[in-house]
């Protein structure tokens, strides 16, 4: 029998109804929210054997931190090894949802994300969160950690995966010594900073940095594409991407070398691929350029 489009579908977004999205933390649990950080392996001793077709990833347009795993797997080439799909761009308190805007949960036929938390710990309570990453052997989600995530996708796919490695173990210090300033800064500063002036001199301060580290580089470690890049590249394409932004944040371009840099990786397939505009800036919001080559 075939499923109709009404069963495959949450019905729309209703916070009058449902109420805002929350978390709630039980004082007395001790459980972390983000609490799924299983592991891929090469050589599956961690119990999640990395292998084509075994994974689904569950992934959200709007989300940075979902970008930068989409973005591992069209950068290796696995689109085809871990399937993904996307929630809806909008949300009530039943969290993430499955919606027409951009389709079914292809693999378990979930409404609501939370079924797939709720499939793996009856009574869940914490974060219903993208990244999902669901294994359909064992059925039941296996991480909602980005970090963890890209870096298992970007190590331990070698044998299907077809780019470059983006976390050589060379660079991985440098990586994580980018990450002590650029996380807070921009990553996680950069929604603050139109209403905090301490987030905003962060922020100005850290584009200021790149800006001469990008100087004579096009990259930010190793003169190569690597995990650092990916994580400030979803940040720099979500910057100031709101109209009431405008007039409290400085243009991207204002800082030339960072914005060249921001619009060479633009130009890579794997970054067009795994973008939709739409989903996090609001058209007049749009700095012109973004699709023009910087010159070389
Ligand atoms: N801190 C999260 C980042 C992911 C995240 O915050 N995702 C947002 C969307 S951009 C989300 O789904 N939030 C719902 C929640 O955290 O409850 C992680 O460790 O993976």
């Amino acid at each position: 029998m075939s499923r109709t489009a009404s069963t495959l579908y949450a019905s729309p977004t209703d916070v009058a109804t449902y109420g805002e999205y929350t978390i709630r933390q039980d004082p007395a649990d001790p459980r972390p929210l983000y609490r799924f950080a299983g592991r891929l392996t090469a050589d599956g001793s961690s119990g999640y054997r990395a292998e084509p077709g075994r994974y689904h990833l569950y992934s959200g347009w709007f989300c940075p931190w979902a970008q930068r795993v989409t973005l591992q797997l069209a950068l290796h080439g696995l689109d085809d090894v871990i399937s993904v799909s996307y929630v809806d761009n909008s949300r009530d308190a039943r969290g993430w949802a499955f919606r027409e805007t951009n389709g079914p949960d292809p693999v378990n036929g979930f409404l609501l994300l939370r079924d797939a938390y709720e499939a793996t710990e009856p009574g869940f309570d914490g974060h219903v969160s993208v990244p999902t990453l669901w294994d359909r052997e064992t059925r039941r989600v296996v991480s909602n950690d980005f970090v963890t995530l890209g870096i298992d996708i970007a190590t331990q796919f070698g044998a299907w995966s077809t780019g470059a490695d983006t976390y050589p173990e060379h660079l991985r210090v440098e990586i994580a010594e980018l990450d002590a300033w650029i996380g807070p800064a921009i990553n996680r500063g950069a929604h603050r900073a139109t209403r905090d002036d301490a987030a905003r001199a962060a922020l100005l301060d850290a584009f200021a940095r790149l800006d001469t580290r990008l100087a004579d580089a096009h990259h930010l470690v190793g003169g190569q594409l690597t995990e650092a890049d990916l994580r400030l590249w979803v940040s720099l394409v979500r910057y100031r991407g709101r109209a009431h932004d405008l007039d409290r944040l400085p243009p991207l371009s204002d800082y030339p070398n960072l914005w060249a840099y921001a619009r060479r990786l633009y130009q890579l397939p794997a970054f067009q691929a795994t973008t939709d505009v739409r989903t996090f800036a609001d058209a007049a919001a749009l700095l012109p350029g973004w699709n023009t080559p910087p010159a070389a």
